[in-house]
Parts: C-alpha cells; sequence; structure tokens
C-alpha cells in the first residue's frame, strides 16, 4: 500500500467539482481529433504512461550567483526532498521517479531505498558533482576534475564517480549523469586536445565500472562556470565521448545548454538516428541556461523536441531517453512550479502525438511546405489539457494539480515543521 501525503479526501473534493466538466471536454476534444483520424484514448493512454523525474535539488528554492530567497517550509534535507517529490508526483501521477544528485543527497542508501518506496518512488540517473568542492575533500576542483592537470584530483573525482554508481546501484537507479565545470577562462590556459584525452581516460576508468544494465550520460553545457573554453561544451563532444566509450553510453540534452538560436530539435533527430540519444534535462530559457519552468517561454520548441521523439518512437526499436526536470525556482513555490512543469512536458508530448504523421509525411514528399508546417501548428494549437486531467484522475492524481495543493495547504503544514532558513547569499543550484 503506497503512503499518501495529500489526505486522498482533499483531492477527492476538488477533483468532484471538475469532474463533469472534465468529461464534456474530453468527449468534445475527442470528437476534434476524431475528424483528423485521430484517436484520443491511444493518446491519453501515452500521456498515462509518461513519467518526468524530478531532481531532487528542484523542490529546494533555487537562486543566482547575486542571492537566494529562501521560501517557507524549505526541505531541511534529502528525506524531505522525497516527501515533496512525492507530492508532486501524487497529485500530478506524471513523477514517478526522483534524481539524486551527491554528495548533496548522501544518506543511507537503505533508508533512501525505503524513503522512496513508502511513496512508490523510483530513483532516475544519479548525478555525481565534481564542479564544487565537497566539505573536507583533499583535492580542489578549482582547476577542473576528470580533466585536471593534476592526476590526484582527477582521481578523486573518477571514484567520487564511482561512488556515484554504488548508491545508485544500492537504490535501484540505472544510470549516471555526468556533468563537468572543468574548461577555462583564459585563451592559453589549457591545451584543448590534452585536457579533453585526460577526460576521456577518466570516464573510461568511470565507464569500466558500470553495471552491466546501466547507462552512462554526458551532458555537454556551452559555458559556466568556465567561460572561455568547456571541455564537453556541445553535442559533438559530447557524441565524441559517448562513442569512444561504448554501446552504454549516451548523449544528455538539457534544453538550455546551446547557444542561442540553436536548433535542439535537429540535434535530437542526430542523436536518435545514430542511437546515442540518452536523455533530456528539461527546462526553459530567454537568454542563455536560464533554468526557467519547462514551457514557461517558449512551449512551441518544447513540441518540436517531442515531435522529433515521437517520431524517433516509431523508428527506433530500443528509443527510451530517460526524461527529467532540472530547473531553478527563485520566485515561486518550488512545487508548483514542478508541478505545472511535468504538465507541459506531457503537453508537448500529447500535441506531438496530435500530430497527423501521414499527412505530414505526405506533405513534406510533395513539398508543400505550408501544409508540412501547417500541421504541426495544427497539432501544437490543440488544447489538450482534457487528456492530461483526464490521465492524471483515472490513476488518482488531481484534475487541478495547483488549486488542489493550495486547497490542501501542504506548504503552510511544512512549514511549521521545518525551520526558517536565512537568505543572502549566492545560491546557484
Ligand atoms: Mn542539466
Amino acid at each position: 500500500m503506497t503512503d499518501t501525503i495529500i489526505d486522498t479526501s482533499v483531492i477527492q473534493a476538488e477533483n468532484a467539482r471538475r469532474e463533469a466538466d472534465l468529461r464534456r471536454d474530453y468527449e468534445s476534444l475527442g470528437e476534434r481529433l476524431d475528424r483528423r483520424g485521430i484517436a484520443i484514448d491511444a493518446i491519453k493512454e501515452k500521456v498515462a504512461g509518461f513519467s518526468v523525474a524530478v531532481p531532487s535539488w528542484g523542490v529546494g528554492t533555487g537562486g543566482t550567483r547575486f542571492a537566494r530567497f529562501p521560501g517557507p517550509g524549505e526541505p531541511r534535507d534529502i528525506f524531505d526532498k522525497i516527501e515533496d517529490c512525492a507530492v508532486i508526483s501524487q497529485l500530478t501521477q506524471a513523477t514517478r521517479s526522483v534524481s539524486l544528485h551527491i554528495p548533496w543527497d548522501k544518506a543511507d542508501p537503505n533508508r533512501l531505498k525505503q524513503a522512496a518506496s513508502r511513496f512508490n518512488l523510483g530513483f532516475d540517473a544519479m548525478n555525481s558533482n565534481t564542479f564544487s568542492d565537497a566539505k573536507g575533500q583533499l583535492q580542489s576542483y578549482k582547476f577542473g576534475s576528470l580533466s585536471a592537470a593534476d592526476s590526484g584530483t582527477r582521481q578523486q573525482a573518477i571514484e567520487h564517480n564511482l561512488e556515484c554508481i554504488e548508491i545508485g546501484r544500492t537504490i535501484g537507479s540505472k544510470a549516471l549523469t555526468v556533468w563537468i565545470g572543468d574548461g577555462s577562462n583564459f585563451p592559453g590556459q589549457t591545451n584543448f586536445t590534452t585536457q579533453f584525452e585526460r577526460y576521456l581516460a577518466s570516464m573510461k576508468e568511470v565507464y569500466a565500472a558500470l553495471p552491466e544494465d546501466w547507462r552512462l550520460f554526458t551532458e555537454h553545457k556551452m559555458y559556466e562556470p568556465a567561460f572561455y573554453s568547456t571541455v564537453v561544451q556541445d553535442w559533438g563532444t559530447s557524441y565524441l565521448t559517448a562513442t569512444e566509450l561504448g554501446e552504454k553510453a549516451f548523449c544528455l540534452v538539457d534544453l538550455g545548454h546551446h547557444a542561442p538560436n540553436v536548433n535542439i530539435e535537429m540535434i535530437v533527430a542526430r542523436l536518435a538516428q545514430f542511437g546515442k540519444l540518452g536523455g533530456f534535462h528539461f527546462n526553459d530559457s530567454k537568454y542563455g541556461d536560464d533554468d526557467l519552468d519547462a514551457g514557461s517561454i517558449d512551449p512551441f520548441r518544447l513540441f518540436l523536441v517531442f515531435n522529433e521523439l515521437v517520431d524517433a518512437e516509431s523508428r527506433y526499436a530500443d528509443f527510451r531517453p530517460a526524461h527529467m526536470l532540472d530547473q531553478n525556482h527563485n520566485v515561486t513555490d518550488p512545487i508548483e512550479s514542478l508541478m505545472l512543469s511535468a504538465a507541459d512536458v506531457q503537453r508537448a508530448y500529447a500535441q506531438a502525438l496530435a500530430v497527423d504523421r501521414a499527412a505530414l509525411v505526405a506533405a513534406q514528399d510533395a513539398n508543400d511546405a505550408l501544409a508540412a508546417t501547417q500541421e504541426l501548428r495544427l497539432a501544437f494549437r490543440t488544447d489538450v489539457e482534457p487528456i492530461l486531467a483526464l490521465a492524471r484522475f483515472e490513476q488518482g492524481g488531481a484534475i487541478d494539480p495547483l488549486a488542489t495543493y493550495r486547497a490542501a495547504g501542504y506548504r503552510a503544514k511544512v512549514a511549521e515543521i521545518r525551520p526558517k532558513v536565512e537568505g543572502g547569499t549566492g545560491g546557484i543550484v
């Protein structure tokens, strides 16, 4: 029996007020989609089976390098974070796993496992951290980690990744995501080739320790914290790494880690075509790596990414990219943001499923550019909310997660138990 945090009577009462309208809306949308030859129930089934992992660090208030303004009831430790993740999962039924970050979430693995399974939550990819110094560590990562000039520093970074695998193995994770901040701030500070050689050599040692049924994801990022050059700066370097390492290594695409105007959906198609698309970190951005809520700035781009994913689903047999939110909540209740973001990721998936693929291919083959793009626009403009809401409702979630969460008064309740956190310092997470 799964424990629940939000009283189910609150969910039932909120749903009761909305169920009749929802069923009418679903029926009406079903008719409209049917006219285009698209079956609404098939989309709902796929949406119901879709899950995006919540990052443990996402449930705490984020910040910028200038300041962090903590909210009320901030999680004190990983066990509070797991409870917050359980709330998101219960209400949205779209986030069945949590992605841990070591050392931030370091705790007895058996306790972690128990805490998550109580709420029927699993663990998604493990995230190692060699971009900041952990308390008491011997070598500093100031000048790099897996690609550092100093062999002792590299060894320490390798061992940290091995530890992440070991913890992950105990708690049932099946993947390790490696993102490093290594790079340089000045031309000439490092040799591009030597540095990348050292990175590859270190990664080979990490890869060698992967359990048989694990995957290794390398996440690229164009800049920051190194501003002149970054070792794994784009999908090309990420692809080279994954190819060098072997068949268990894949590329992870974070939507915020690209130069402005880059065609991300095309990168998705390329990586999928060559069997190296490992997964996603969903977020949104206006200027750079803003880590804003997924779908909040450019929902059309999110849709175009899912358009490629749905296309890839039909092309490749073992296509199963990992989905995770990776965003920073500075001015909102993180639980509210994560619930809406999870729904927005599902929304993009549902819209992409509403594309008439046969009509799209016919338009493409006829070089009818306008008809082709119109197929996409038609699907993108479809309000698929009734599909998402009914999928949630049928699985015990909330028709309206935000209103239900607020009605349950969860934040006020945890604020009574969890001590107030002082803000002030920089707090990029
Ligand atoms: Mn990321």
